[in-house]
């Protein structure tokens, strides 16, 4: 298929400035202020400093109301020393320099911009903007640069997959996926993950699980899922990876990696009449139709519990959520698996409550997962 690229404008250069409406108080926004140090961090391949400044943002969020005084911070868990300077100089002048002075880095800016694309991670945005690349139109227009399958998808449907998904578009998905797993399998069981099991009303993407009730009947079952999809003519890019599962393992300490469960990243069309209320369009878009990007993670059922509890995130409840374990339980867990240290043994996980009960702690329900 050939590339369109008549739609890519300067316009799409992102770079809302971080300013806050009222001086004296940390809004919203501010939280975006850390989000951009973060991104910077990760751009410049400093992840404990990323880190601090997400886990700071996400401490933040979880305030019951703004901070108006540094001194309302005093106490807060996850707050140094960076963090602390940057809301005192938003309490002060309402802004933060430092962030204006990202914000309007060119590196920042393309590298946002290159990343903002499906299948397109820092190392490829650092080449490209190495390469002296700083718009769409330049990459897409430099006859030396190879786009992969998952690149170039992820710039065929750029529009649509860099707009939010609602809830009703993830709902209609969601009995897409229904219909078409229970007409391979009626017993298989699918649950809806991601954000929105955390009652989230909107996200990037709709991710599921599927599993069978008894191991071993999910062999198969998610290549036959795509190719049913294929057939209703609404699969737009599919990546099927394999699973790599290896159940002797411990699990994996390193939170960045990809679990190894059997998974397909698609790219769906969903039609304007699936949807409660209709699709999300861009203005002037008068299309019938829009591509969502949408995850299928297939982990076999002994699994469930910890695929489940990962997968329904959020990144850094997980994190911090595994960084507990090792440090005051002597636990390790990952997607796949939950073990404990001192007995040197796997802990059976059925449901993700087995796993709370494991840790010692109490239940903490998807929505209260927001970290
Ligand atoms: P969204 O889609 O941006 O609204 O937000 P989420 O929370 O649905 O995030 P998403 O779709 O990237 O991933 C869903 C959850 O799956 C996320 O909360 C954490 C987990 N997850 C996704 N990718 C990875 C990964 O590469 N490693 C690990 N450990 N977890 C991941
Ligand atoms: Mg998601």
């Amino acid at each position: 298929q050939v590339l369109d690229i008549s739609w890519f404008t300067e316009s799409m250069r992102e770079g809302r400035p971080v300013t806050v409406e009222s001086r004296h108080h940390i809004q919203v926004r501010d939280f975006d202020a850390l989000e951009v140090l973060a991104e910077s961090s990760e751009f410049n391949e400093n992840e404990g400093r990323c880190l601090a400044f997400r886990r700071a943002a996400s401490v933040l969020k979880s305030l019951p109301s703004a901070v108006r005084s540094l001194g309302a911070t005093q106490g807060l868990p996850c707050l140094g020393e960076h963090t602390e300077a940057v809301i005192e100089e938003i309490l002060q002048f309402g802004r933060c320099f430092k962030v204006e002075e990202i914000q309007c880095d060119e590196r920042y800016q393309a590298l946002k911009l290159f990343t903002s694309v499906f299948g397109v991670g820092p190392k490829t945005a650092e080449k490209w903007y190495r390469r002296g690349l700083r718009s769409f139109k330049e990459i897409l227009n430099e006859p030396a640069i190879q786009l992969n399958k998952m690149q170039r998808a992820g710039f065929l449907y750029y529009r649509d997959i860099s707009k939010t998904v609602s809830k009703a578009e993830a709902q209609a998905l969601r009995c897409i996926i229904e219909e078409t797993v229970h007409w391979i399998m009626p017993d298989a069981i699918l649950a809806l993950t991601g954000g929105f099991r955390r009652g989230k009303e909107y996200g990037h993407d709709v991710d599921f699980l599927v599993t069978t009730p008894e191991l071993g009947r999910e062999e198969g079952l998610l290549l036959h899922v795509i190719d049913r999809l294929q057939d209703q003519g609404i699969l737009l890019y599919c990546e099927h990876q394999g699973t790599t599962f290896d159940a002797t393992k411990l699990p994996s300490c390193n939170f960045e990696a990809m679990d190894h469960f059997e998974k397909c990243f698609l790219i769906v069309r969903l039609y304007e009449d699936q949807v409660e209320g209709g699709l999300q369009r861009n203005p002037g878009d008068s299309r019938a139709w829009r591509a969502i990007r949408v995850d299928l993670v297939v982990p076999p059922v002994d699994r469930y519990a910890t695929a489940l509890l990962g997968w329904t995130g959020s990144r850094q409840f997980v994190r911090d959520l595994r960084r507990f374990a090792r440090k005051e339980r002597r636990m390790l867990f990952d997607n796949h698996a939950l073990y404990d240290k001192t007995k040197k043994m796997f802990l059976s996980t059925t449901t993700e409550e087995d796993i709370f009960v494991h840790l010692g702690l109490e239940y903490v329900e998807p929505w209260q997962r927001n970290a």
